[in-house]
């Protein structure tokens, strides 16, 4: 899109970096070069894989001299430098990306093509680099994306694990989880610098010597050494390609004795890299769930203590005193799991440094910020107090003298109220409270949507807003348009392109120009063509992969994302059995064919969301088998969602499902994605679904269920009564007997537990109390459906107010508001940035 094929152009000259252009012939002399030199074997005798590497390795060399200038202008203009660290970053598969935001893509695929070969094929031989979980980890990946497209000097820090997300498999209708080994065909985008490996230190104890000024030596402890991995992360068409670190731990073997004392010890010391190396062998595969083991929390440490090194030993290879730090350096921490970068740069500062306790406090606050991505309960950290002194020993003095300093600030505001200050303690009942050390050392936290940041204001963390009001504030999330309309639904892109022009893929809020063309016929023509080759691209996969043909002419209406109570998948599946029993009552029914998509992982320990899959693998069993209602609808779970996967649902999607409790879903970006590929929603008003409501008008989404006032209102009166909404609707009564009646044909007694939740249970996620409502909803969206040309201006009216939601405005958000960064200090202005 936007780029002219054969010119190729990668780094703009604006941005003070090569201005290369790579022709088609220039890419195909590259490329088998490239073949020739790393196989010593020719282009037609190697393999997909040997020919995706080698791709891999010339894009690589292509994006070398700009990676390095953009280093080079860094260290040249002294710009304040971002580092967003977050436990997970989940990528999804690079070479396309990357080639789209270098200008290669027609470039390449040109090439390729005159070789006799196919980009994407090559494309789908990279496996996706699963190193996160689901929303918070994908938000990540956008911002860096956002990041380096917008110019801004952001980086970011997180970890290499050896072992992504576990891989999804149905076996029987069931989950099973196999391992993620995604490296074993190696990892050609990333660079090891073990040059700039780090040690970090565990366990040990604290001697405190004191000769006039108190000094701390920790000793005994143990070394692990972390080795950073360098990604590249590619700017849109702007030269700039900052870096993604990530860190793997590995033993120092020459410093265990070896040689000597002969084999025993060389076994021992084989163990102990085994142990050492488990620091990054795995992501923990839970979602919005805190685990309290220890290996996590030294996973925590691990990223936080190398990254912050390393961020510390590059500062002062450029710059003066640390007193300057935050004026050079902003930290992000992305919700609690890197909070320990506070101690740590006040172990630094003071340890290392020599700077006072005041001097190095508010250096860390003023540079240290907080997102905050859930208000669920069970999600917020806690430690236990001696895991935490054993596991870092120094560390839990720092937290400690920060609790007793925070302590003392609050004393000073609320004399004698000795129980808010204990509510309020980063320390308490003998428990380290991540979410408290977060407030009390950042200079900024932020929730991910309007109604999720109130509700952190005005509930969560009420005390503390009331404390210092001024920390805390709202940044709406968003998701990157590259990825998720130019790369993942090409023909959407050309279409847009075609219609307002291709500035909408920098300056998202342009795509409001298509606001007039949603009841042109030739528009809507054009857009119903493009939907349903993405349904036919669907379907083919489904075909292939799971033997179900589907009706692309049916409504495709996909719920994927993380199995969980609150999200309400079971409210999807007894809406869906309600349909069913109407059609099973009156065959002659007249509704739209339906699709229900399914997809997402159930955390691992997570029972009765394993059982939710379960429940809807049993019902797509029944429905797609019963030829009595002639494929009216179709139900399909599809395995291993990942963000591979998002990119070839979300585009053949025409109905969205975002329908959690509301107050619990702190924004969801899948709603975004959907959105902005001409999906319409049905949703709860909850998250960003409210945001989404006031940009395209009440019109153009479908509205239902209870708000999170009256949710809120519900749990303060001590719950609702399921009895009376299960005896007073009939249709739903039905459903939910049907759950462990035998209807399930060999169910036994497998979804008593999702009976018992919603009737003996309280139905703590208002799943029975939300179902007519919701019923109502999918009926208003089938008549919709009916009249084409007004659901199509709906779809249009989506795709042209999602540019709000693009990452490009939170960042720039982030930018101006938390982080500070100048427009002036930018390797651009806003204004050059226009022109181009
Ligand atoms: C929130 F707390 C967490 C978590 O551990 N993992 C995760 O993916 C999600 N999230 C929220 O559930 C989403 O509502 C939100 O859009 C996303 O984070 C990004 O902010």
């Amino acid at each position: 899109i936007g780029v002219k094929p054969g010119t190729g152009v990668f780094g703009a000259a604006q941005a003070g970096t090569a201005d290369s252009e790579i022709t088609v012939e220039q890419f195909k002399q590259d490329y088998r070069n490239k073949v020739e030199r790393m196989y010593g074997d020719g282009l037609e005798r190697v393999s997909d894989l040997d020919k995706y590497n080698a791709l891999v390795s010339l894009v690589r060399d292509y994006l070398a001299e700009p990676w390095l200038n953009t280093k080079e202008k860094y260290r040249r203009t002294g710009s304040k430098q971002v580092y967003y660290f977050s436990i997970e970053f989940l990528l999804g598969r690079l070479l396309g990306s990357n080639l789209y935001n270098l200008g290669l893509n027609e470039v390449c695929q040109q090439a390729l093509g005159e070789l006799g070969m196919d980009l994407r094929t090559l494309r789908q031989v990279e496996e996706d680099p699963g190193l996160g979980n689901g929303g918070l980890g994908r938000l990540a990946a956008c911002y860096l994306d956002s990041m380096a497209s917008l110019g801004l000097p952001g980086h970011g820090m997180g970890m290499r694990y050896r072992y992504g997300l576990f891989e999804q498999r149905i076996v029987d209708g069931y989950q099973r989880e196999y391992a993620d080994d995604w490296l074993m065909d190696g990892f050609y985008w990333d660079v090891r610098k073990p040059a700039e490996a780090v040690e970090v230190r565990f366990g040990g104890n604290v001697r405190i010597k004191s000769n006039g000024k108190t000094q701390y030596i920790h000793e005994g402890y143990e070394t692990v050494l972390a080795v950073p991995y360098d990604v590249p992360v590619v700017g849109y068409r702007n030269g700039t390609i900052n870096t993604l670190r990530l860190w793997s731990a590995e033993a120092r073997l020459s410093e265990v004795v070896c040689a000597p004392q002969g084999g025993s010890d060389c076994q021992k010391a084989v163990e102990y890299s085994q142990t050492v190396e488990e620091l990054s062998n795995i992501l923990y595969p839970d979602d919005s769930t805190y685990e309290g083991k220890a290996l996590r929390l030294k996973q925590q440490y691990f990223l936080v203590s190398a990254g912050l090194q390393s961020i510390i030993r590059n500062y002062r290879e450029n710059n003066g005193h640390l007193r300057e730090f935050p004026h050079k350096i902003a930290i992000h921490i992305n919700d609690t799991h890197p909070v320990l970068c506070i101690p740590e740069l006040l172990r630094i500062l003071l340890d290392e440094e020599q700077l006072t306790w005041e001097e190095a406090w508010n250096i860390t606050v003023q540079t240290m910020s907080y997102t905050n991505h859930t208000i669920l309960p069970e999600a917020l950290e806690t430690w236990p107090e001696d895991l935490f002194r054993t596991v870092l020993p120094r560390i839990y003095l720092i937290v400690r003298d920060i609790n007793e300093y925070y302590c003392r600030s609050l004393w000073e505001t609320y004399p004698g109220d000795w129980d808010r200050i204990s509510r309020m303690a980063i320390i308490s009942y003998n428990r380290i409270h991540m979410a408290h050390l977060a407030i009390a050392g950042c200079h900024s936290v932020n929730g991910v949507a309007e109604l999720h940041t109130d509700i952190l204001k005005n509930k969560i963390m009420k005390e503390f807003c009331d404390f210092s009001p001024a920390k805390f504030n709202n940044k709406t999330n968003g998701v990157t348009q590259r990825r998720w309309v130019s790369l993942c639904n090409p023909a959407l892109a050309q279409l847009i392109t075609d219609t307002i022009g291709p500035r909408w893929v920098e300056h998202p809020q342009e795509l409001a120009q298509l606001e007039r063309h949603g009841a042109d016929t030739a528009f809507q023509h054009h857009l119903l063509r493009v939907k349903l080759q993405n349904k036919v691209a669907l379907a083919k996969y489904v075909k292939e992969k799971h033997g179900i043909t589907l009706d692309v002419n049916s409504i495709f209406d996909s719920q994927i994302k993380r199995i969980h109570a609150y999200k309400r998948q079971t409210l999807n599946v007894l809406h869906i059995m309600a349909l069913y029993n109407r059609l099973k009552e009156n065959p002659l029914l007249d509704i739209e064919p339906h699709t229900f998509i399914f997809g997402g992982k159930a955390a691992v320990n997570y029972h009765i969301a394993k059982n939710t899959i379960k429940l809807i693998n049993s019902l797509a069993d029944l429905v797609n088998n019963d030829k009595s209602i002639r494929d009216k609808i179709k139900v399909v779970f599809l395995e291993n969602y990942n963000v591979s996967l998002a990119e070839l649902i979300i585009p053949a999607t025409d109905v969205s499902e975002q329908i959690p409790t509301a107050s619990y879903e702190a924004s969801g970006t899948g709603n975004m994605k959907f959105m902005m590929n001409g999906a319409v929603t049905i949703g709860t008003l909850d998250g960003a679904n409210i945001e989404i409501k006031q940009a395209v008008g009440e019109d153009n989404i479908i509205v239902f269920g209870l708000t999170a006032e009256e949710v809120l209102a519900y749990y303060r009166g001590g719950g609702y009564n399921p009895w009376e909404v299960y005896q007073g609707n009939e249709r739903l009564k039905q459903v939910v007997d049907q759950l462990i009646n035998g209807f399930f044909p060999g169910a036994g007694d497998l979804f008593r537990g999702h009976f018992d939740s919603l009737l003996y249970q309280g139905d703590h996620f208002f799943v029975l109390k939300d179902f007519a409502s919701y019923e109502a909803a999918h009926r208003v969206l089938d008549e919709r459906y009916k009249d084409r040309p007004t659901w199509l201006k709906m779809c249009s009216a989506n795709i042209a107010h999602s540019g709000r939601f693009s990452s490009d405005r939170t960042f720039a958000e982030y930018a101006t508001d938390i982080w500070h960064i100048r427009p002036d200090t930018l390797p651009f202005s806003a204004s050059e940035k226009q022109t181009r």
